[in-house]
């Protein structure tokens, strides 16, 4: 148990961050945790009682990421599914492999967003003359722009620094060392870079979607949105099926969770107080599309090609 709470602290003190990334690394944590206490389950029920307990640890980690939460779920459903055929013996094998499952159905789902957004990046004579527009750091978003500049495509990149903890510097590296040009701008720019640049093409990434095709991302993703109406840029989120929250049908809200104020500001003067919401909603009104594993369409669209796609997560 020491390790799995070690590991998931890195998880609330975002040393790992991403809401894929959180995801395939929770579910590596559980495997890990599942190897460890091997010796002490005699029966499917000690398991389940001690694979539930890991669950609602890491689920606390995190209040925003139901990718992580979709993962542990695919794999816990699973194997309770089996409860009558399971032995003792065999869950450790069945967990490696709904967790390889998991990892591959991430995996396929960002070659897929590749090639789908890829194609939304038209083929130009120079850089000048498509600007793609970012916020935050997206896995998704980078599959989409790296694919796109393998194929030749010539574009340019703005990204903003993403306050309070600057994850927009991790994309601006990443795709300047794939040869992107990028350019980089306060968030407070934002409305100003879309002007000034001529932007083309909106990309974010996001961490959750509900049931009426909200999505939530980064804090500042509401503005850009915002932003991208007024000026009439075309808005496209990139997201697997798998950031859906099926407990948003029921009329459960997605929470959104509030950070330290040390991020913000370590000491300020007495009597200021600071909130340091880590994301934002951004209603379907202002999304253009969803670039997903099953396609590009609207984002109210999310809950049925979730059904479709991962039936085993739906209810
Ligand atoms: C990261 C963030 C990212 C999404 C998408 O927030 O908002 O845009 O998680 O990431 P944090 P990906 O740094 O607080 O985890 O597309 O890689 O899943």
């Amino acid at each position: 148990m020491e390790k799995l709470l070690k590991n998931a602290e890195k998880i609330k003190s975002l040393e790992i961050q991403g809401a894929a990334n959180v995801a395939l690394s929770a579910i590596q944590f559980l495997s890990d945790y599942a190897h460890e206490i091997e010796k002490e389950c005699q029966c499917p029920d000690d398991w389940f009682i001690k694979l539930d307990e890991v669950k609602s640890i890491l689920f606390k980690t995190r209040e925003t990421e139901p990718t992580m939460r979709n993962g542990l779920d695919y794999i816990i459903n699973k194997l309770k599914k089996k409860e009558n055929q399971i032995k003792c013996g065999n869950i450790l094998e069945l967990i490696s492999k709904y967790k390889e499952e998991y990892i591959n159905m991430i995996e396929n789902a960002r070659e897929k967003i590749a090639e789908f957004g890829a194609r939304r990046i038209p083929e130009t004579p120079s850089e000048n003359e498509f600007i793609v527009m970012t916020h935050c750091h997206s896995s998704f978003v980078d599959a989409i722009l790296l694919k796109a500049k393998t194929q030749g495509k010539m574009f340019k990149v703005i990204s903003t620094e993403t306050r309070p903890r600057y994850q927009g510097r991790k994309s601006a590296k990443i795709l300047t060392d794939a040869g992107i040009e990028v350019i980089h701008v306060v968030d407070s720019a934002m409305r100003w870079a879309v002007n000034y640049f001529e932007v083309d093409l909106i990309l974010i990434g996001a961490d959750s979607i509900t049931s009426e095709g909200t999505v939530l991302n980064k804090i500042g993703s509401r503005l850009l949105a915002l932003v991208a109406h007024e000026e009439h840029v075309p808005f496209y989120v990139a997201s697997p099926l798998l950031k859906y929250n099926p407990q948003t049908s029921l009329g459960i809200l997605e929470k959104i969770e509030m950070r330290s104020p040390i991020e913000i500001w370590d000491s300020p003067p007495e009597k200021i107080q600071i909130l340091n919401p880590a994301f934002e909603t951004i209603s379907r009104r202002y999304i253009d599309g969803l670039i997903s594993e099953a396609g590009i369409f609207a984002s109210s669209h999310v809950p049925t090609y979730f059904a479709k796609f991962y039936p085993e997560l739906f209810f």
